[in-house]
């Protein structure tokens, strides 16, 4: 494990970007299909939330937002003062990145074992690791199932069971080969560690349906809950046939589902008295969802990679449709329309968004002892974006945005908060590496 100071880092970074090809396209920048949803303008008002948040004894920002370009389509206004552009905060707390290890290609999510080891997966090669706070890595562990690791596929995200400590059970989601295509699952299997660490009892607990052949926009984030449950993001596959599925509770398409983690479905779910519906429906009517966290209430937060000026901030709730690609605030990657409207009748309106866009993928929200200040912010990686985006959130409103790392040039795939409070990230390159943020 090597120390480095924030410049030092930054030089290293550079030096090693050689062969780090340009940021892919394939995460923000696809030029998509026009869906040609024809939609009406509701016109419906939403209501101006934004005013009450803070109190008395906590100020809230002031002063111009983030420095960012103009916005993709300034034709489209927020739905309530503070949706985008909150004026810019700063952390006073000098910080130290430490490169833990690298040498990764294109990481995508880690997971903390209970003796501070951490799994990390390789997206594109199917690869699960486990890797040691030395920076110590392991051969990749033998018995994962095969990915299609093609575009955005490949072995995303990873969770240790709940009751890891008696059953060994880790959990995965990856770009499933199928016949005809392909599709997000969800597997779970027993960690057997050791010098040569494995897998066994492999089952797959969850299938997005339907099969599609498509290499875009899976999802894939999961996030288990204090009750039990898990909730994981699945994306509408981007080319126009999947696209318009995000709002048919026939597919899982643009859904968040929530699973038992056997795999089966909690009887509580919301779309149960609909016979038609795909049960593990949880939310509908999003576009990618690749970051999700629980706040301090254990309530769901999401972020949403969106079409171009389209990034989103939700907290899905049970039953709600968070209107992809009905309503939203980005266009087409070629500029041309996807929506008519901003707002409709029976459909959520985003915490916040980004126009243009960070392209955003993990988030934690933070609950550690290391930084006060930093104490309930949300931390979101960001790709194009090359940052570590933090949020301030008073009442369920975003009131403050700040741009963490610039200086690092790096896409930030996964933000996942350790055990003792410091944060752990992946860059997204063909040499990824796993930094971790402490106090300098
Ligand atoms: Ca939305």
């Amino acid at each position: 494990m090597r120390i480095l100071s924030m410049s030092l880092i930054a030089a290293a970074l550079l030096v090693g970007c050689q062969d780090d090809p340009a940021p892919t396209p394939a995460d923000s920048g696809v030029p998509q299909q026009d869906s040609g949803v024809a939609l009406q303008d509701s016109g419906v008002p939403e209501d101006d939330a934004g005013t009450d948040a803070g109190t008395p004894e906590d100020p809230l920002p002031s002063g111009p937002p983030v420095p960012q370009g103009p916005p993709n389509v300034p034709e489209f206004q927020p739905a309530f003062p503070g949706q985008t552009r909150v004026p810019a905060i700063q952390t006073k707390t000098a910080l130290q990145v430490t490169e833990i290890a690298s040498g990764f290609r294109n990481p995508w999510a880690i997971a903390f074992l209970p003796d501070q080891r951490m799994l990390v997966t390789e997206k594109a090669t199917g690869s699960l690791y486990i890797v040691t706070q030395q920076g110590a890595k392991s051969p990749a562990i033998k018995g994962l199932p095969a990915v299609d690791a093609r575009g955005q596929g490949g072995l995303l995200d990873v969770e240790v069971g709940p009751d890891y400590a008696q059953s060994g059970l880790i959990y995965w989601t990856y770009s499933e080969p199928r016949q005809g295509g392909n599709g997000l699952a969800v597997a779970r299997a027993r960690l057997v560690d050791g010098a040569q660490p494995a897998v066994e009892g492999v089952q797959v607990i969850f299938r997005m349906m339907p099969t599609l052949e498509s290499t875009l926009h899976s999802g894939g984030r999961m996030v288990f809950t204090p009750d039990g449950k898990l909730f994981v993001t699945l994306g509408e596959r981007s080319i126009l046939e999947g696209r318009v599925q995000a709002q048919d509770v026939k597919s899982h398409f643009g859904k968040i589902v929530r699973i038992n983690p056997d795999g089966s479905v909690p009887q509580d779910n919301p779309y149960l008295g609909n016979p038609q519906a795909k049960p593990e429906i949880w939310s509908i009517g999003h576009r990618n969802v690749l970051a999700a966290a629980l706040d301090s209430q254990n309530r769901l937060w999401t972020v949403e990679m969106g079409p171009q000026g389209g990034d989103e901030l939700n907290r899905p709730e049970a039953g709600k449709d968070y209107g992809w690609p009905t309503i939203g605030y980005g266009e087409e990657y070629s500029g041309a329309p996807i929506h008519q409207s901003t707002q409709a009748p029976g459909m959520e309106q985003p915490v916040y968004y980004w126009d243009p866009v960070i392209a955003p993928s993990g988030m934690t929200i933070y609950s550690g002892t290391l930084f006060p200040e930093w104490k309930d912010d949300m931390f979101v990686g960001a790709l194009a974006g090359q940052a570590l985006v933090r949020l301030m959130v008073r009442n369920d409103r975003v009131v403050g945005e700040e741009h963490l790392l610039k200086n690092l040039n790096a896409r930030i795939r996964e933000v996942v908060q350790g055990p003792e409070g410091a944060l752990y990230l992946l860059t997204d390159a063909t040499n990824g590496k796993v930094l971790k943020v402490t106090p300098k």
